[in-house]
C-alpha cells in the first residue's frame, strides 16, 4: 500500500472510532450516553427527593419546580409546606418541645450552584424555619444565625413574629414527660439521675454499661445511649430538588430532638450534616440522631464519595456505616441523589422511607429502606 493510502486508511479508522471514545452521537430513542455506560434521559428533570413519606411537602416542591421555580425556591416551598402542615405532627412549630416545653427551630438551605448556605439554629418565636434560613442566605453574608439574633433578623426581614411556637399537642407531650419525672432525657452523669432538674455534675458516677470508669479511660470509651429519636419522632424534613436547568439545592427544617436541653443545636442547620449539595455531583439529606450524626458530616461524606465515583447507594451506605462502626446503637438515615437524578437511601437502627417525584411519575413515590 502506498504511504498516502496507508495514512488515509488510518485516518478513516480514527474518524470511525472517535464518536465511540468520546461518547458522542450515540442517540438511541431519546437516551444518550454520558459517562461509562450510564444512560441518561434528557427529560429527567425536575426531581424532588425528601426524607420520610412527606407527600404534601414533595408535591408542593414539585408544583413549584415544575412551574419553573429554581431548585432553591422549590426546596423552600416544599419544606415550608411541611412546617405549615406539621408533617408527622412533629415538623415545624408546635412540634417537639424542649426541656422547658418550648419548640425551637433549626433550618438550613444550600444552593448547589453557588455553595451558599443560609441557616438558623435554636430559633425561637418565628415559625417559618426554612424561610428564615433562606433570608439569611439572601440578605446576609453570614451562613448561620442562632438564638434570639436569628429570630430578630427573620422578623426584621419580614417574617411574622414574635409568636409562641407551642401547640396543645406539644404542651401535652411536655406535661406527660414532666409527670414521668422528665424521662427520658439527654442528661448524663448528673444528679438527680432519674428525675427532673435542676441538675448538677455527678463525676463519681461516670459509667458505661454500668462499669465505673477512671478519669483516663473516660476519654477513650464511646458511649451508647438510649435513642431519643425514633420512628414516631421524626421532627425533620430534609429535601433535595434538581430544577429544570439541572441545578440542585437542598434544605432541612426541624424542631430538633424531643426534650432537648434548651440551647441545643442539632445537625439540622449544619451544612454537610443534615444536607449538602454541589451541582457538579448531587445532593444529600439526613435524618436521625443529630447529636451523633453531626460529628461525621454524613451528607458531605455522601457527596464527596459520589464525586469520587461511588453510586448513590454505595455512597449512602458508606456514610451510614462510618457512623455505625463507632456508635452501634445510632439511629439515622441519609438519602443521596446524584446530578442525574439517581437516588438511594441507607439507614441504621430503624426502617427509613423517602419520597421521590420525577417526570416518570404521576405522583410521589415512597421508597422503603431496611437497616
Ligand atoms: C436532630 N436530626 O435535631 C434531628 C432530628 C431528626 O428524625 O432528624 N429526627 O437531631
Amino acid at each position: 500500500m502506498a504511504r498516502s493510502d496507508l495514512l488515509t486508511f488510518v485516518w478513516a479508522i480514527l474518524l470511525f472510532l472517535t464518536p465511540l471514545t468520546n461518547n458522542m452521537d450515540l442517540s438511541m430513542n431519546g437516551w444518550f450516553q454520558v459517562a461509562e455506560a450510564e444512560l441518561v434521559k434528557p427529560d429527567k428533570f425536575p426531581v424532588v427527593v425528601s426524607t420520610w413519606p412527606f407527600l404534601e411537602a414533595v408535591r408542593a416542591a414539585w408544583r413549584a419546580v415544575d412551574n419553573g421555580s429554581s431548585a432553591v425556591e422549590a426546596v423552600v416551598e416544599g419544606c415550608s409546606a411541611c412546617e405549615e402542615l406539621r408533617c408527622d405532627g412533629t415538623v415545624g412549630p408546635g412540634g417537639s418541645p424542649n426541656e422547658n416545653g418550648e419548640t425551637m427551630i433549626d433550618a438550613l438551605v444550600m444552593d448547589g450552584v453557588t455553595m451558599e448556605v443560609g441557616a438558623v439554629a435554636a430559633m425561637r418565636y418565628v415559625k417559618d424555619g426554612i424561610r428564615a434560613a433562606n433570608l439569611v442566605m439572601k440578605y446576609s453574608q453570614h451562613t448561620l444565625l442562632a438564638g434570639e439574633g436569628a429570630s430578630t433578623f427573620a422578623i426584621s426581614m419580614g417574617l411574622p413574629g414574635p409568636m409562641n411556637l407551642s401547640s396543645p399537642e406539644s404542651v401535652k407531650k411536655w406535661s406527660d414527660w414532666k409527670e414521668n419525672r422528665c424521662q427520658p432525657n439527654f442528661r448524663k452523669n448528673v444528679l438527680p439521675a432519674n428525675d427532673c432538674g435542676p441538675y448538677k455534675p455527678n463525676n463519681g458516677a461516670m459509667t458505661v454499661f454500668g462499669e465505673k470508669l477512671t478519669e483516663s479511660c473516660q476519654m477513650r470509651k464511646i458511649e451508647y445511649r438510649t435513642p431519643l429519636v425514633g420512628p414516631h419522632n421524626h421532627d425533620t424534613i430534609s429535601m433535595a430538588v434538581i430544577d429544570k436547568m439541572g441545578h440542585i439545592a437542598v434544605g432541612t427544617s426541624t424542631n430538633g430532638a424531643t426534650f432537648k436541653i434548651p440551647g441545643r443545636v442539632g445537625d439540622g442547620p449544619i451544612a454537610g450534616s443534615s444536607a449538602y449539595a454541589d451541582d457538579e455531583v448531587g445532593g444529600c439529606g439526613a435524618t436521625g440522631d443529630g447529636d451523633t450524626m453531626m460529628r461525621f458530616l454524613p451528607c458531605y461524606q455522601v457527596v464527596e464519595s459520589m464525586r469520587r465515583g461511588m453510586k448513590p447507594e454505595e455512597a449512602a451506605k458508606d456514610a451510614i456505616s462510618r457512623i455505625a462502626r463507632k456508635f452501634r446503637d445510632f439511629v439515622g438515615a441519609v438519602v443521596a441523589v446524584d446530578k442525574n437524578g439517581s437516588h438511594a437511601g441507607a439507614c441504621h437502627g430503624w426502617t427509613f422511607q423517602y419520597s421521590v417525584q420525577n417526570p416518570d411519575m404521576d405522583d410521589v413515590q415512597v421508597y422503603t429502606v431496611l437497616p
